[in-house]
This record gives C-alpha cells, sequence and structure tokens, in this order.
C-alpha cells in the first residue's frame, strides 16, 4: 500500500444513490446482500468500478439481475463492463465476513456476545463491497435477521420501519435512514441490551425518543449520559440554533471500543467508559468526560453528519469544530466565569501536553494533512486539540455573534454536502466582511497547512522619562517533516497591562500577522506588567523574559483567570527547568511557597482553580522546553518539588483538607467537583509529608477515608494518595479496592492504570507491570484494559518507562508487536510513546533508536504501526 496525497483528490467517477443491506447475522459467519443502485458521474471520464473490500469472501455479482464479469484487485473488487450512459443501474454484492474472528474491532464485530459496528474511517469496505469513501453520500435501508434469544435488540440507523418472527427462533428488523449519509456513518448493533428511554419535545414542537442502550445490570449507570443527552440536545438549540433532526436518536456502549465513541447518524456507539457512571464507580472527571463525549458525538450529527468531509484529509472540517463546540457546551453548562476558566485550563493542558509535543515530534502534520498511509493514524490530537483552537481563533477573530452568524452561512451553503476546511473558513469569513479574519483569510489558512507550534517571543522596553512602553511581538516556527520553512502565521494576542499596584490600565486584541511588530503606549507613570495571550487566544508557545517579581503580580492581581494560572505554572516551571539544569538538585524558595500558600489559602478563589494553581507542571511538559531530556532526572526534580510543598505547606494542607472535604450529597457540579479535587491534592501532598516524617496519623486517615468514602471520586483520590506517596499502606487499599470492584470492569481498568502509572521507586514498577499482565482481569485485547495498563506505563509514566538498562523500551517494542497482531489501531497509538527519542539523554536514545528498529524490522507489520515507526526513524 502506498501513500495517499490530498493534491490526488479525484471527485468519484460512480456515485452511490441508495443502498439496501440484508444481515444474517452469525458470529462465525455473517452473511452481508447489498443492492445497490448506481449511476456513473456526469461531470467524470468514463472508468471501471473499483469497489473496496477487505477480508470478505465473495460469492455473488450481479448487475440489474444479471451475473457480471469482475475482477478482484488488492482489496477492491472491479467491474469494467457496466451499462453505458447517465442511467442509474443496479449492483447486488453477496459477500460473508467473520465477527467473531474481527480483533480489529473495526468493521463488524462481536463484543460480549453481542455485534457492533466501526465504520469510521474505513471499515465498512470490511462489511461489504463499497465505494468507502466520504464523498460518497447514499440513503440506506437494512434488514436484519437474527437469532431472537440471543440478539433480542436489533439496531440500525434511522426509524425501526418493521419487525417480525422468522422461522427457527430468528426474529428480523428493518431500519431506515431518511437521511444521506456517507458509509463510514453506518451503524448496526445486535445483542441483549436493555434502554433507558426518554420522550422529549424540543423547541418546534416535536417529539423525540431518546435511548441509551447498556447491558442488563447496567441501566443504574446511564442517567448521567441521559442528562448530557438531553443537555447538549438544548444546548446546540440554543446557542447555534440546530435542533434534532431524528424522530429517534439512540447511544448504545460496548466494552471493547478503539477510541471513546463513534457518531453514526442516529445511533451512536460508545466506549463503555463514556456512558456508564454511578457516584459508586464513577470520579468527577469520568462525569465530566461523558458529559463532553456524549456533547461532542451529538454535535457531530450536524458538525460531521449533515456537513461531512469531502475526503479524509479534511477530518479536521469536522473534529477540530465539533471539539470546538463540545469545549464551549462544557464552558457554558459550567456557568460562572471562573468555572469556564478552570475548563479552559484543562483544554489548554491536553493541548501543550499532547499536541505539543506532537507538533515538535516526528508525527507532526498539519490541521489539514497533506499525505498519509493509514488515515486511522490521524485521528490526532492535532486535528482534534489543535483543530479546535484554529476554529476559536476564528471566533475571536469575528466575535462570538459573527461566529454564529458563519455557522448560519456555512449550513445554508453546504447542507448535505461533503466538503473541505477551505469552505467551512470561507463561510465563516464570508458572513463577516469587515473583520479581520475576511481581510486575512489566505494568511489565516496558513494554520491548516503549516505543522508545528509557533514561538511568539515578546520583549519589553521602556522608558521612564516619556512614560512610553513598548512591547515587540515577533513569531517563527522550527521546521516539521517535510516544512523547512515556514510563512508568519496570523496570530490574535489578547493583551492586557497591569501597573505596578496590579490594577488593569489597558485590556485587548492585537492580531499579529508579521513577522515582528511592535506595539506603543504613552503616558504611563511607572513599567506596566504585560498580561500576553490572555485565556491561550493562540495555540503558540509563548517566550517572555517575566521576572518573578512580575509573575506574582500577575498570579495575586491578573484579571485574567488562564494568566493567573499561567503565572503559576511558570513561576514552577522556571524553578523545575533552573534544578534539572543544576543536577537535580532544588530548594524551592520562600516567596514561592509563600505565593502558593496564599492561593492556598486564598478566600475568594475557587477550590478547583486552586487545585489547577497547586499542581505542578507536569514531566512531560517540562520536558518539552528542553533540548536534552532525562526523564529520571524530571521525574525526580518534580517529586523534589512537590515533596517540599507537602512539607512547607503542611498545615495549610491540613485546613485546605479539613475546609473542604466535606462536600455533601453527591453532585458532580463544578463547586463540589472542586473541592473534591482540592482535598483529593491535600490528602496526597500529607501522604507525601508524611512519608518524610514518619508521622502515621495522615496514611491512617486516609485509610480510613478510602474505606469510607460516599463516592467513587473520594475513594480513588484516598487511594491514590497512598499509592502516590508509596505509603506501605497502599498494598492493603488496592487489595481491598479490587476485591469490592472485581466485577466492574471499569473500575478494574483505574485499579491497573494506577498502578502502572504510579511514582517509580528504584525501578519497581516494570516489574510490577509485567507482573500485572499475568494477572487474571488482564487481557490485552480489551483496549481499555491494554490501554490502562500498558499505556499508563509506556505513554504516561516517563519517569519510570525511560530506564537506562532499556527494559521499559524492551518491553515496549515486545507490546506493540504483539497488540499489532491483534489490533492494529491500538498498536500504533502505543509505537507513538517513543516519538520524541531523539531528544532524550544517552544511554536512553539509542537504547529507544534500538527499541523502534527491532519493531520496524519485523516483516508482517500493520500500516499503522509501519508508518508511526518510519516516520520515528526518518
Ligand atoms: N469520529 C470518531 C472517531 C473514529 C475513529 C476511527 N479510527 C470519534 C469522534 O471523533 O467523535
Ligand atoms: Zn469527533
Amino acid at each position: 500500500t502506498a501513500v495517499i496525497h490530498r493534491a490526488d483528490y479525484r471527485p468519484p467517477a460512480f456515485w452511490i444513490d441508495s443502498v439496501e443491506l440484508c444481515f444474517d447475522l452469525d458470529p462465525q459467519k455473517t452473511r452481508v446482500l447489498n443492492r445497490m443502485r448506481l449511476r456513473r458521474n456526469p461531470s467524470m471520464p468514463a472508468e471501471a468500478l473499483r469497489l473496496h473490500g477487505e477480508e470478505l469472501n465473495l460469492a455473488r455479482v450481479l448487475v440489474n439481475g444479471q451475473g457480471a464479469s469482475f475482477k478482484l484487485e488488492d482489496s477492491h473488487l472491479v467491474l469494467e463492463n457496466l451499462p453505458e450512459g447517465h442511467e442509474p443501474f443496479d449492483l447486488e454484492v453477496f459477500t460473508t465476513c467473520a465477527p467473531a474472528k474481527n480483533t480489529k474491532l473495526m468493521g463488524l464485530y462481536v463484543s460480549n456476545d453481542s455485534f457492533f459496528t466501526q465504520c469510521e474511517a474505513e471499515g465498512f469496505r470490511r462489511i461489504t463491497y463499497f465505494l468507502d469513501r466520504p464523498d460518497v453520500m447514499a440513503t440506506y435501508s437494512v434488514l436484519i435477521r437474527a437469532d431472537k434469544a440471543k440478539y433480542p435488540v436489533l439496531l440500525s440507523n434511522g426509524n425501526l420501519v418493521e419487525q417480525g418472527e422468522l422461522d427457527a427462533g430468528r426474529h428480523y428488523a428493518r431500519w431506515v435512514d431518511p437521511h444521506r449519509k456517507p458509509s463510514y456513518l453506518f451503524a448496526l448493533v445486535a445483542g441483549s441490551l436493555v434502554a433507558r428511554e426518554q420522550r422529549i419535545t424540543t423547541r418546534g414542537g416535536k417529539d423525540h425518543l431518546l435511548q441509551v442502550y447498556v447491558r442488563p445490570g447496567d441501566l443504574d449507570k446511564t442517567e448521567h449520559a441521559m442528562n448530557s443527552l438531553m443537555a447538549s440536545i438544548a444546548w446546540d438549540e440554543a446557542r447555534f440554533g440546530l435542533p434534532l433532526d431524528l424522530e429517534r436518536f439512540m447511544i448504545v456502549a460496548t466494552s471493547d471500543f478503539n477510541m471513546g465513541a463513534m457518531e453514526n447518524k442516529g445511533l451512536n456507539i460508545f466506549n463503555t467508559k463514556y456512558v456508564l457512571a454511578s457516584q459508586a464507580t464513577a470520579t468527577d472527571v469520568d462525569y465530566a468526560n461523558i458529559e463532553s463525549v456524549v456533547g461532542h458525538e451529538y454535535f457531530h450529527n450536524w458538525t460531521g453528519n449533515r456537513v461531512t468531509c469531502r475526503d479524509w484529509f479534511q477530518l479536521s472540517l469536522k473534529e477540530g469544530l465539533t471539539v470546538f463546540r463540545d469545549q464551549e457546551f462544557s464552558q457554558d453548562l459550567a456557568g460562572e466565569p471562573s468555572a469556564r476558566a478552570v475548563r479552559r485550563i484543562e483544554d489548554v493542558r491536553v493541548l501543550r501536553t499532547a499536541q505539543f509535543p506532537e507538533d515538535a515530534g516526528p508525527m507532526a502534520h498539519p490541521v489539514r494533512p497533506d499525505q498519509y498511509l493509514e488515515i486511522n493514524n490521524f485521528y490526532t490530537v492535532t486535528i482534534y486539540e489543535k483543530g479546535a483552537e484554529l476554529v476559536r481563533m476564528m471566533q475571536t477573530l469575528v466575535g462570538r455573534e459573527g461566529f454564529a452568524r458563519g455557522m448560519k452561512l456555512y449550513f445554508e451553503r453546504h447542507d448535505g454536502q461533503a466538503v473541505t476546511c477551505d469552505d467551512f473558513a470561507q463561510a465563516i469569513a464570508d458572513a463577516n466582511p469587515d473583520s479581520p479574519l475576511a481581510r486575512l483569510l489566505p494568511q489565516f489558512k496558513r494554520w491548516y497547512s503549516q505543522a508545528g507550534t509557533p514561538r511568539l517571543s515578546a520583549r519589553s522596553r521602556w522608558d521612564a522619562a516619556s512614560g512610553t512602553y513598548s512591547l515587540t511581538l515577533s513569531q517563527s516556527c522550527a521546521p516539521t517533516p517535510g516544512q523547512p520553512v515556514k510563512e508568519p502565521f496570523v496570530i490574535p494576542v489578547q493583551l492586557g497591562l497591569l501597573d505596578a499596584s496590579g490594577a488593569a490600565l489597558s485590556n485587548g486584541l492585537h492580531v499579529l500577522t508579521q513577522e515582528s511588530e511592535t506595539l506603543t503606549m504613552s503616558g504611563l507613570s511607572s513599567e506596566p506588567v504585560p498580561s500576553i495571550l490572555r485565556g491561550f487566544s493562540a495555540p503558540v508557545c509563548l517566550d517572555y523574559p517575566y521576572t518573578d517579581a512580575q509573575l506574582l503580580l500577575l498570579l495575586a492581581h491578573d484579571t485574567d483567570p488562564f494568566n493567573r494560572w499561567e503565572a503559576a505554572q511558570r513561576l514552577a516551571l522556571h524553578r523545575a527547568l533552573q534544578a534539572v539544569r543544576d543536577s537535580g538538585h532544588v530548594e524551592l524558595d520562600a516567596p514561592f511557597i509563600e505565593a502558593m500558600r496564599g492561593v492556598l489559602r486564598h478566600p475568594q478563589l475557587d477550590a478547583a482553580f486552586k487545585e489547577l494553581v497547586l499542581t505542578l507542571p507536569s514531566e512531560t511538559y517540562i520536558a518539552e522546553q528542553l533540548e536534552v531530556v532525562d526523564p529520571q532526572r524530571i521525574h525526580a526534580v518534580r517529586e523534589a518539588m512537590r515533596q517540599q510543598l507537602a512539607t512547607a505547606l503542611r498545615h495549610d494542607w491540613e485546613w485546605a483538607y479539613e475546609a473542604h472535604h466535606d462536600t455533601g450529597a453527591y453532585r458532580p457540579d463544578p463547586r463540589s467537583t472542586g473541592r473534591r479535587a482540592l482535598a483529593g491534592l491535600a490528602l496526597t501532598h500529607l501522604c507525601l509529608a508524611a512519608r518524610l516524617s514518619g508521622d502515621p496519623v495522615w496514611p491512617g486517615k486516609t485509610l480510613q477515608r478510602f474505606k469510607d468514602a460516599a463516592n467513587m471520586t473520594d475513594r480513588f483520590n484516598a487511594l491514590s494518595a497512598l499509592v502516590t506517596s508509596g505509603h506501605p499502606l497502599a498494598a492493603q487499599a488496592l487489595d481491598r479496592f479490587h476485591g469490592q470492584f472485581k466485577d466492574d470492569a471499569l473500575v478494574l481498568d483505574k485499579w491497573f492504570a494506577l498502578q502502572a502509572g504510579a511514582p517509580d521507586r528504584g525501578g519497581n514498577i516494570l516489574p510490577l507491570v509485567k507482573q500485572l499482565m499475568q494477572h487474571p482481569d488482564f487481557n490485552i485485547r480489551n483496549p481499555n484494559r491494554a490501554r490502562s495498563l500498558v499505556f499508563s506505563y509506556c505513554s504516561a509514566n516517563p519517569g519510570a518507562f525511560h530506564r537506562t538498562d532499556a527494559a521499559g523500551y524492551v518491553f515496549w517494542s515486545d507490546r506493540v508487536i504483539e497488540l499489532d497482531a491483534i489490533n492494529p489501531q491500538v498498536a500504533a497509538r502505543l509505537a507513538r510513546a517513543l516519538d520524541r527519542w531523539r531528544r532524550l539523554v544517552e544511554p536512553c536514545r539509542s537504547a529507544a533508536r534500538e527499541a523502534i528498529a527491532r519493531v520496524a524490522a519485523k516483516p508482517d507489520l500493520s500500516n499503522d504501526v509501519r508508518e508511526v515507526v518510519t516516520r520515528a526513524l526518518a
């Protein structure tokens, strides 16, 4: 298979207008009869029809009811002698497939004795021969036949139009989807499932049925998902005027799923992780994730389904936009400005710890890529999270109302079409002809075509004599694979100035378009302190030589909560980097500790915000600032800083715990979530402090808290405090936790993840991970379980993974190879754990390269893994 290029896009030679599918479900051998109505695309020259197909057994091909000649050529069914002219014709293809053997979880597969499908991006071709590309949109009618006792529930997209009994204990259901859709939005589910149901009437007076399907026994964990769905429907109508266009909207949960969830038209299929929640089994973070993923998939109904992508290079058209929409949804639900800011900070943290490294590594790609070998490798934080930042910048440049106008025009122009990122940007700009976006559109679109995180440098000059302050903003962007030189970006810089007492002097948006620009302000009585990039107004890396005094002033007084948090992060980051350079020695200074104490004890700040400020920058983020990365040293430095904060603020942590740990009856709202988060952080620090002092009181209290907790958030935070501090009581707590939750897969995932992600003490984590791989509850075939153990170690525990004896890398290469034979998508994700190997300090660097080369040397790798390791070594 060869690399696919965006520039090679050609419209299809045929259109498929309608599809009638008939499934006879059987785990070993499912029969699929596919009757399509096709016609030649009049705007393309006549050529053969080449249908995609993978791992299918072909039994019959009929054209207009007659046997037809065909060829099978590398995953294609080729028909050369089709009727000429532009009249529609019928094509019938009969195939079989083996869902029970489908470990890739793409196409039709079996999970817990039920059938599920996953078609995006190219899974439909594993169900039947088809033009499996998003610009071919058809109407679907689906007949499902299956054993009634084993598969009482039969679902597909659209409306149920008919159902009934068949011979031999079988039954059938026919579903018709009134909306045209690309094949990647097709879905089918069959199994023994139960549903929570809700009838709603939307603003236009239409009635709808909402259903959340789960395994019997899980119904009591579906309330939050249903509430989130109802909130999503109301939000999209209120904020963007986008109504639910379906009589029936279904969500189905499965525990075997490659990603988070899938937006199939009217029949969303979800990873159980993003559906099931009860206060006893799910944490506040789980609740928030469910809200955002349910929102995300629902919002796709317009941004993705009604208007879809012309080709997969345009993936961010739907993903970046839909992430932006789900972020806005979560912010709007959070309500108050301070709670919104907490959400924004969390989103930026993801961007910086996951997307910035991607953009600086071998897999760096533009938000609209130019080429790929395997599209599944491009469901990335760049396409999703950076893509969302691009949409956010557009909103900043046209204003919130202007953006809503732009969305309206986008749907007026493109409803029912498969379009490009250019079409979207054009609609937003055209609806706002007087905006900077309209004026700068071609330059703005460099954000879509140029990879890499721009560096925004700011340098100030103060002329006391004239009271003039000038700020020079310059931009640059390092080369990325295939893009040695970058042109300047359009960078919206939200900029504030504070006076020496912390009072606000000014706030405004400056749109940087040149390589360098200088802003001047005069009539000032003292040198101001700049608050640059408020709200993180652009996805750039800001470099300004802030002094500690300036950062402390911003931390105390900035009216922008994001930059207030950012000031504290910078204070911590400066100290961490200094210590890493200073051979790992840290001694936190009094001003820093006092500032942290001030935040912790602050009478007005929210608990959630305090928790974010008191959490040190991640090891990954610290590593990103360095040319040569020694993960163990970074880990040691961050741990030492945490230990010192624990000890120096011991009484403050005690106060924080006592003042916040009681949150009353469980509710996952922003206020009580923030209180629980801060109480949890306090417990971790109290256990850390006790570790040094030998004091048994707090570990004992923590164990008691763990046992008595009324919800999973408090229970897990207590467990995590014991594990993180390495206290001997952790072992008994872990055992008890396992015993208590051994029948709940999602909770067991937490149990594995906590242990694999724990701070390394003398190299103890890898042996533990290997031991846990032998645990009867471990199963590498289940993606959630593989992620909870193997990924938590390889991708989320740098201090433990990057061992000088290379054992972590050997383990990684073994798992990549093992997983590749089972599920290439999951394997390729794991393969990304060594993306940044080139910057590692020796001997890690050489050992990592050797491990990657070992994987690359395997002859029968999937495209997925091959693309990742080839790029890593290039
Ligand atoms: N669109 C799906 C992703 C499907 C991934 C296929 N490899 C989930 C989402 O972004 O909503
Ligand atoms: Zn999505």
